[in-house]
């Protein structure tokens, strides 16, 4: 425990960015968030949510004791540790007894540690044998990992530190509004911009972010991939492709040069709404760019088509030349505190530590060594998390669902019918540190530590591993997820134990990752803290990290970038006579994720749900601003005060996600590569 004065450094809880921070003690339990201006990434810089993330600290919203469903009355009822966990073994034995081992499911998060989600999918694949674990990564970045791992071969959301925008010639933001989802970087983009750097953002919202904007591209939503394809024909046809480049780096360039031949730019300007001279515009700026850099977020990325509109923006990268060279390339901005380090310790369905696959027989052998297990007793792949989700109490589903780290309730997509496959649940466990909508519904709610209470690592968007360190003690009858999780381990009979000890659990995630693609095996809490963090892979004590990747060569077998073709085909859901409008969903600086957290913190503004919508459109369904508006799609309704604005396209709606109600309008078609909801557009209709 550190003495009274001492100021304890660590990082935010929140988002990818995981700015520094130093928490100090004030007086015997409460803690005030300082600057830590050494740190790299944020310079001593937090957003509002970050200088107020205490404010959960000792609130009277925290849990702290177990509650379990009283069978009589159906209400939640305060239990003691051992009577809930108990109740949670004996019940998943029984389920397993009758439907086998992937009667019990598990869904997790990208805000846990590293070492809670290599601790999750270990727990899952030898405790509960299943293999039915997935989590909420697969709605954030996940069409992003996709794409990088085609075409690079490996999935880094960012292959540079962030500061190396500011060293481009030009800036393409496709999709993120990073002023207010990650604002403390947007003075990278400002220091672009005074050293001459042009920023370009793509939005079909005029955002803070896009008032920064050199030029700002206006798109329908769902249509970037269509934009990406003309912005490759301009480039093409203007000769600013680097032949030699693209011939020593690169496979695959003749067939995307052909599949880009037709999108001329008035064809592009038809589906996208993007005037052909804006299109030109953009071309002529990257054409010119000694430094190009492409970022995309979750604009670009949750679409049913999310993945090819990835790839086809990392065509245009590697066309330019830009990917491996320094100041310059392709990279994805990703979301959750622990969004990049939370897909590659075996949390997600199809993977083992080290991003290894689990269906390779190698990486098996591997990490059942690194266990002490047989790597025949290793389930197989599971299903992604919304299949998951829809197979819940199916034939083959589960009947159970372990969940930690997400509020399904509010974030999943096609919120009315998820809601009610959680309601008919033989058993709904939830790990939270307050009454989420989810945990709610829960058979069991568990009291966990919340992030300043505890000790653990995150994998920042650069692909930076920092370490967060415990400033204060938690509540009373409060336990950490590695003790639920070592817990219950325990009292289903797990060949192996399982530590609750952070520092000790990384070690060994070292070793399961040693030699996969996310190899962490040379990075200890001590590197990490005198180094301000350690970039993987980093394979070794005396390996120096990887802040750059493909200086020399990707990640593929022959280490030469992939350039794919990729075909338009427009959102799952188009406009029609009954629903005239597109609805897109989005972010507020004030509030995260599904706000649980956030709407409970007093100094954050609650604003309650609203729906954003030019004056044309306003006037045209008679609404006003303030008053309530009924927004309906083919899968559910919402009501809420109309924000009029002229900001955004007068085709388009737009809803943040932080309150129940915007995913209940959310469309469920996925990405067939990574799986991922198509929350960034569907049709809906708009009446006051
Ligand atoms: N304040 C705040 N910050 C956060 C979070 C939070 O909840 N609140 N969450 C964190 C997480 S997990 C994530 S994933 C990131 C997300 O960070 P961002 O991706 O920046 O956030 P979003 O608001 O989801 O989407 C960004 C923009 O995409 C635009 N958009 C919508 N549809 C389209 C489209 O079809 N094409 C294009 N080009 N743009 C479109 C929206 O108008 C929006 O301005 O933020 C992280 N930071
Ligand atoms: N319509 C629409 N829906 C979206 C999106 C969108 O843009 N539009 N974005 C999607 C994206 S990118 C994301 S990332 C998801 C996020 O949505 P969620 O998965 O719901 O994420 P959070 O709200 O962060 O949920 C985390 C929950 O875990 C709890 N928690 C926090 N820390 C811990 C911990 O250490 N242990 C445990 N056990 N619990 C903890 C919190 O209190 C909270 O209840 O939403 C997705 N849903
Ligand atoms: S930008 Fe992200 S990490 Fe930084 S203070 Fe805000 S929420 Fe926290
Ligand atoms: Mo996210």
């Amino acid at each position: 425990m550190t003495p009274e004065t001492e100021a304890v450094r660590t990082h935010c809880p929140y988002c990818s960015l995981q700015c520094g921070m130093s928490l100090q003690k004030q007086g015997r339990a409460a803690l005030e968030v300082q600057p830590w201006p050494d740190f790299p990434v944020n310079e001593g810089a937090l957003c509002r949510k970050g200088w107020t993330a205490v404010g959960l600290r000792g609130s009277r919203e925290r849990l702290t004791t177990p509650l379990v469903k009283d069978r009589v009355t159906g209400e939640l009822r305060a239990a003691g540790w051992d009577e809930a966990l108990d109740l949670v073994a004996g019940r998943v034995r029984d389920l397993q007894a009758a439907h086998g081992k992937d009667a019990i499911a598990v869904f997790g998060g990208g805000g846990l540690t590293n070492e809670k989600a290599y601790q999750l999918g270990k727990f899952a694949r030898v405790a509960l044998g299943t293999s039915q674990i997935d989590y909420n990564g697969r709605w954030c970045m996940s069409s992003a990992a996709s794409a990088g791992n085609q075409a690079f071969g490996v999935d880094r959301g960012l292959p540079f530190p962030l500061a190396d925008v500011e060293h481009a010639d030009v800036v393409v933001l496709v999709g993120s509004n990073l002023a207010e989802t990650i604002p403390p970087a947007a003075r990278h983009l400002d220091r672009l911009r005074e050293r001459g750097g042009r920023l370009v953002v793509i939005d079909p919202r005029r955002t803070l972010t896009a008032e920064r904007a050199d030029l700002f591209l206006q798109p329908v939503p769902g249509t970037d991939l269509a934009l990406a394809l003309g912005i490759l024909h301009l480039l093409d046809a203007q000769g600013a492709v680097d032949e030699e480049y693209v011939a020593a780096r690169t496979t695959g360039w003749a067939d995307v040069r052909r599949s880009v031949a037709s999108w001329w730019p008035e064809r592009v300007e038809r589906t996208t709404g993007v005037a052909a001279d804006d299109l030109r515009e953009l071309a002529g700026l990257l054409a010119g760019a000694e430094r190009a850099v492409v970022l995309t977020a979750r604009g670009a990325e949750q679409h049913a088509q999310g993945t090819a509109t990835v790839l086809s923006w990392i065509n245009v990268a590697l066309a330019l030349g830009m990917p491996g060279k320094r100041f310059a390339g392709y990279g994805c901005l990703t979301g959750q505190g622990n969004g990049q380090g939370g897909r590659e310790h075996g949390q997600k369905a199809d993977q083992l530590p080290g991003y290894r696959m689990i269906d390779d027989p190698a990486a098996r052998d591997h990490v059942a060594a690194v266990w002490g297990v047989d790597p025949a007793s290793l389930p197989g792949r599971g299903r992604s998390a919304y299949e998951l989700l829809e197979s819940l109490g199916t034939d083959d589903g589960a009947k159970a669902l372990l969940v930690l780290g997400s509020n399904i309730v509010v974030s999943a997509p096609n919120a009315v019918r998820v809601t009610e496959w959680l309601e008919a649940l033989d058993l709904l466990v939830v790990c939270d540190i307050v009454m989420s909508e989810t945990a709610a519904l829960a058979d069991v709610v568990l009291p966990v530590t919340q992030w300043a209470e505890e000790t653990g690592t995150m994998t920042n968007l650069e692909g930076r591993v920092i370490l967060r360190q415990q400033a204060a003690a938690p509540p009373a009858g409060v336990r950490s997820d590695l003790d639920v999780i070592a817990g219950l381990a325990e009292r289903l009979g797990s060949p192996i134990p399982f530590s609750t000890e952070p520092e000790e659990i990384f070690a060994e995630l070292g070793r399961a990752s040693a030699g996969g693609k996310a190899d962490y095996a040379g990075i200890s809490y001590d590197r990490i803290r005198a180094e301000q963090g350690v970039f993987w892979p980093c394979p070794a004590p005396s390996h120096p990290g990887t802040p750059r990747l493909f200086a020399d060569a990707f990640a593929t077998p022959d280490g030469r970038a992939r350039f794919l073709a990729q075909e338009f085909a427009g959102a799952a859901e188009q406009p029609d006579r009954a629903y005239p409008v597109h609805l897109t969903t989005g972010r507020v600086l004030a509030q995260y994720q599904s706000g649980a957290q956030t709407r409970r913190i007093r100094d954050l503004p609650d604003t309650g749900p609203f729906v954003e919508m030019h004056p044309m459109l306003a006037a045209r369904v008679g609404a006003r601003d303030g008053e309530p508006v009924l927004v309906r799609t083919r899968r559910g309704e919402m009501k809420a005060p109309a924000r009029v604005v002229d900001t955004i396209r007068p085709d388009t709606v737009f809803v943040p996600f932080h309150w129940v109600g915007a995913n209940r309008l959310t469309n469920d078609a996925l990405d067939p590569s990574s799986r991922m909801p198509e929350f960034k557009v569907c049709a809906a209709s708009v009446t006051s």
